[in-house]
């Protein structure tokens, strides 16, 4: 065995070091036991991907056994069991994270270095699970992670999407969009339950029947069904003590194929039925923040909210046998108003099927339910129109109907019920076509119904639910967004990792509050060159990914200025944009002044079919591809645009990052959550006091963050005085020359007026308040380059944002969640 023969025949071991020899030879004997009877290859025909799903179903049997006894414990102890319901997973690769988790990372890679194999190579070969679109998918993954991590015996739901977030690719500048397609390899984390299966109804007509005690009953008869077939991924929570499932549904027809029609010759008819059922779990809808309003979108939405439902009450009754004890036993979270419709189905449920009078079910469903606004834009807040509703879920409108009833009937008593705010409090909106209300339904069937960031769930309260707050007063709660260290710190940046528990010990991933004790090293100089060392070696690997990947060459000690996240109009990578061809006319008008040598990093999709966030991509493609290539620069600027931004390329660019770029209009960015990787991991930040920034800048400090521009109440003010730019930029020579140069196409010579209207936008209505806020921006991006050239200083701030983001663990948002809303107990992790 050519194995054998490779192992390393040192002196005599210690005896801890026997232990994990003898562990990492019984990994290895495992691994060449999946790749031979479950891959069914040799170790000599063995390709990586037969090597990665060898090692993953050696670290998933691991998995398993604790995924058993964590079902099994939870079915004993009667637990209150936590439903995550997201139309959005982003889980991204899981090999790393499983192995962190299990605490067999170290191991496996000393067994399959004896094999001859790179871990890290295998790691590369999984494709993303990117079920996703951005912030809210990424932070259900960081709430599974924690939940798991916390011991709360929980269940994601959602649906398994043959295709997830598309392929971006970049050419002649431009972003297009290829199918994404994570399962051609085969998944080796899921299993499929054949024997789980739950009839999904559409459209069809009502029936009123007579029960046996005199009361009537409301029959729904669809006229189409399709089955939700389910499919398991275990969860482990970190030091694997405990292990949830992530259920997600696919769909499929209720019979195979028309045998008939097949028979008779017409084989493509014989499969349309199957085709339009599989369809509702073909394909993620790309928009992040606009709704797709489409037919196949509430028909995603429906499935996956009913599956979900007719499962986990399958599973009360059968623990419980009562259906009226669900609120004790089960704490449902809506992810946006995507889940919202389960509202109505838990009714139907309840009412129709179990015969729970109305007042009753309506109680059990309050209690049941809550539900996570992530964005004050009127546009994104979901509204079905009510035909559409009544033909496809007939009786879910009727129930919808009823809802809005006896809350309009309660309300109208009071003294200032206005026609103008019954209809504002209605789930009916009238006022283009009627529409249902996604959110009011969201906020009438839950007990509490929470903000992402402390000052978005203030403005719920005074913007899109104001109304429904006063006759709610303590609805609206705050549960500011965290992540997942053990994926964001120490799979993405171990080395980081290692420095920090040399110094609050190696329960840091237990407990994230213990970084607190590096604020004491900030001035440390020893300790500054290790963590500046750190981060030198991560940019040396992010510049050789460049360099692969779109062939600039990036010089390491340059400041590496990032801006990483979906392309939005109100995320302002224009204003970034601005800032880069500002500093690349100064720099040519005045070559030699001692300019900071500064690398641009963008990264993001932009949804298919929003033309300006497409535009966007271009110009910074554009932009780049002229200062990248000047040689009157000697490199002191580049700017790059990284195609196909997903999880795994944050990985690699957050550690690599100097500064953060989270510069959305104030009011705009409900949280975000790549502002914390950013600071978490040491970038400095330069933002908005928009979203979770606010509550950054008071963990880390304020001389610790370059906070610019509008508050969100200052960008009302603005905005209600007029968006015309011309003013600002009247006022600020830079921002009109960039402006020009951008217009008159120094960055397009080939289609000198490609960017015409976009510059005309910025100065005639200019919603986004670039201009606004450009020379703050600009100044704020001047005293990043004075702390930048003081190094000390800089490392001071830099480890001081490590150091005071121990809160923004997603362990200690889930734990406020567990105690304020879902009234379940938390276990937190410890060393075994
Ligand atoms: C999304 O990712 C978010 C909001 C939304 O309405 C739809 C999608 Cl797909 C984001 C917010 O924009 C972001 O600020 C927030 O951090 C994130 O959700 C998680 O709460």
């Amino acid at each position: 065995e050519t194995h054998a023969a490779s192992a390393p025949d040192a002196a005599a071991p210690a005896a801890e070091t026997q232990a994990i020899g003898e562990d990492v030879a019984a990994i290895r004997d495992l691994i060449l036991a999946k790749l031979k009877y479950s891959v069914g290859k040799s170790v000599t025909a063995a390709s990586p991907h037969d090597w990665f799903v060898a090692t993953a179903l050696s670290v998933r049997d691991k998995v398993v056994e604790s995924w058993l006894s964590s079902i099994e414990s939870s079915k004993r102890t009667g637990r209150k069991r936590v439903y995550y319901l997201s139309l959005e997973f982003l889980i991204g690769r899981l090999l790393i994270d499983a192995l962190t988790n299990m605490e067999m990372i170290d191991e496996t890679r000393a067994a399959l270095a004896e094999l001859g194999v790179d871990l890290e190579t295998l790691r590369e070969v999984e494709d993303d699970a990117a079920l996703g679109n951005g912030g809210l998918g990424r932070l259900a993954a960081c709430f599974m992670e924690s939940m798991a991590t916390l011991s709360i015996a929980a269940y994601g739901y959602g649906i398994r999407y043959d295709h997830g977030l598309f392929r971006q690719r970049i050419k002649n500048g431009r972003q297009l969009e290829y199918p994404e397609d994570w399962l051609s390899f085969g998944n080796p984390w899921e299993f499929q339950r054949p024997e789980i299966v739950c009839p999904i109804g559409f459209g069809g007509h009502i029936d009123t029947e007579t029960r046996p005690d005199g009361e009537l009953r409301q029959v729904w008869h669809p006229g189409e069904t399709v089955e939700a077939l389910a499919y398991d991924t275990p969860i482990p929570g970190w030091r694997g003590a405990h292990i949830n499932t992530l259920r997600l549904w696919s769909a499929r027809a209720v019979d195979p194929l028309r045998l008939d029609q097949f028979n008779s010759g017409d084989h493509i008819g014989a499969l349309m039925d199957r085709v339009r059922a599989e369809s509702i779990s073909k394909v993620l809808y790309p928009g992040d923040t606009t709704p797709a309003g489409q037919e196949l979108r509430l028909r995603q939405e429906f499935f996956f909210a009913s599956a979900s439902l007719q499962d986990l009450v399958r599973r009360h009754i059968s623990l419980y046998g009562d259906v009226r004890t669900l609120a004790d036993k089960a704490a449902i979270q809506l992810n946006d108003t995507h889940p919202a419709i389960a509202i109505a189905e838990l009714m139907h449920i309840l009412v129709d099927l179990h015969d729970i009078p109305w007042d009753e079910a309506w109680a059990i469903t309050q209690a049941t339910f809550s539900y996570t606004n992530h964005t004050l834009l009127p546009e994104a807040l979901e509204t079905w129109p009510v035909p559409l509703m009544e033909r496809l879920l007939p009786r879910h409108m009727q129930i919808i109907y009823l809802i809005n009833a006896l809350h309009l009937a309660k309300v109208s008593g009071e003294p200032d019920a206005t026609g103008h705010r019954l209809a504002a409090l209605s789930l009916i909106d009238e006022s283009h076509g009627r529409r249902v209300r996604m959110g009011h339904l969201a906020f009438l069937g839950s007990h509490k119904v929470n903000g992402v960031s402390q000052l978005h769930s203030d403005l719920m309260k005074t913007t899109v639910f104001h109304d429904l707050e006063s006759i709610a007063p303590g609805k609206i709660t705050n549960k500011t967004n965290g992540i997942t260290f053990r994926r964001w710190l120490k799979e993405a940046n171990p080395a980081l990792t290692s420095l920090l528990m040399e110094v609050v010990g190696d329960n840091l991933l237990d407990n994230a509050m213990v970084l607190e004790k590096v604020a004491a090293l900030a001035d440390d100089s020893s300790f500054q060159e290790r963590y500046a060392a750190i981060r030198r070696a991560n940019k040396m690997t992010l510049a050789r990914l460049v360099q692969q990947r779109i062939g600039v060459k990036l010089n390491p000690d340059a400041l590496f200025d990032v801006h990483i996240k979906r392309i939005h109009e109100y995320k302002r990578q224009v204003l970034n944009i601005l800032e880069a061809v500002a500093i690349y006319e100064e720099i040519r008008a005045q070559p030699f002044r001692d300019w900071i040598p500064r690398v641009k990093i963008f990264a993001g999709k932009a949804a298919a079919s929003y033309t300006t966030a497409k535009l966007i991509i271009q110009l910074a493609n554009d932009v780049g591809k002229v200062i990248n290539s000047d040689p009157a620069l000697r490199g002191l600027l580049k700017v790059v645009f990284l195609p196909n931004y997903n999880v795994s390329l944050a990985e690699r660019i957050i550690p690599a990052a100097d500064l953060s770029e989270q510069i959305s209009t104030a009011g705009m960015e409900a949280s975000g959550t790549g502002n914390m990787k950013f600071a978490l991991n040491g970038a400095l930040t330069i933002g908005t006091l928009d979203g979770a920034n606010v509550e950054i800048m008071e963990h880390v400090g304020s001389p610790n963050i370059f906070i610019f521009g509008l508050t969100a109440d200052e960008v009302e003010a603005k905005r209600s005085q007029g968006i015309n730019g011309q003013d600002a930029i009247a006022r600020s020579p830079k921002l009109s020359e960039a402006l020009e140069s951008i217009a008159s196409g120094v960055f397009s010579p080939d289609e000198p007026h490609r960017y015409r209207g976009l510059v005309d936008a910025l100065t005639y209505h200019d919603f986004f308040l670039v201009t606004a806020d450009f020379d703050a921006y600009y100044n704020a991006q001047r005293a990043v380059f004075r702390r930048w050239r003081d190094k000390p200083a800089w490392w001071r701030s830099a480890i001081l944002n490590t150091a005071h983001m121990g809160w923004f663990s997603s362990d200690r948002t889930i734990a406020e969640y567990a105690e304020e809303i879902w009234n379940v107990p938390v276990t937190p992790p410890g060393r075994k």
